[in-house]
């Protein structure tokens, strides 16, 4: 079994409790309030946005082999901010003044900082583990959304053949990094997929509450009370 298969059984209760979540299961049914998922909406453009420089400091870590893959990412993650900006408004979704919740900005330092600081099989752990993240879960919400819904393209973008095709892809990478690291380069790794799932997990938990930044006054979370964030 490769290394992602491993790290994904040994957190399988985690793993499934993220898929589990309520955002999901509520967003799959149909049944969660429109501003809950406008506020998932403008966090995630702004996680998405922040994305773009995470895999721009992947590149100069990354073996010549992978430069294009990172590079094809990068126009991938521009479509996926159309499509946001797309969405929102056609379904009414106020993109002004967007300023990252507390959990958004802890996950984007954390994005940052693990692909500056840390080698290069580590920083990709971080993001295959969130894009199988991602891929998992809409296509969990696949299984009852109402291709009608107005957040259908959603679904279509991460539970699609093309995302699915790319997220194999960089399983396969991964798993062959995996196979060349030594057993602390190995540990760290694996200790990051965890991290990086527990951070999938607050992010939908921050997109359910609508939670500003703790002890703030809801109007200096940057939008104001009644939007929520
Ligand atoms: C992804 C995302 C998937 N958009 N947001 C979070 C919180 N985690 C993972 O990444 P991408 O780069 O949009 O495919």
């Amino acid at each position: 079994m490769g290394f992602c298969q491993q790290q994904l059984e040994r957190l399988r209760p985690l793993w499934s409790h993220m898929l589990d979540h309520r955002f999901l299961r509520q967003t799959r049914d149909g049944t969660i309030a429109h501003a809950t998922f406008a506020t998932w909406m403008r966090q995630d453009y702004l996680f998405v946005e922040a994305a773009i420089p995470f895999i721009a400091a992947l590149i100069p870590k990354a073996p010549r082999e992978h430069w294009a893959l990172h590079a094809g990412v990068i126009g991938m993650l521009e479509k996926e901010l159309e499509l946001f900006r797309e969405r929102a408004r056609a379904a009414g979704v106020d993109f002004t003044a967007l300023r990252p919740s507390f959990t958004n900005h802890a996950y984007i330092q954390f994005l940052l900082a693990t692909a500056y600081r840390a080698s290069y099989a580590e920083a990709f752990t971080v993001l295959y583990a969130a894009e199988k993240a991602y891929h998992d879960s809409w296509t969990a919400v696949k299984e009852g959304l109402d291709p009608g819904s107005p957040w259908w393209p959603f679904v279509e973008n991460w539970a699609g053949e093309g995302f699915a095709g790319y997220v194999a892809r960089l399983e396969t990478e991964l798993d062959r990094l995996a196979d060349a690291a030594g057993p602390a380069e190995r540990a760290a790794m694996a200790e990051l997929f965890e991290l990086t799932t527990r951070y999938e997990i607050a992010f939908w938990e921050m997109a359910a509450t609508g939670e500003g930044w703790p002890g703030a006054p809801r109007t200096e979370t940057g939008a104001p009370a009644e939007k929520g964030n």
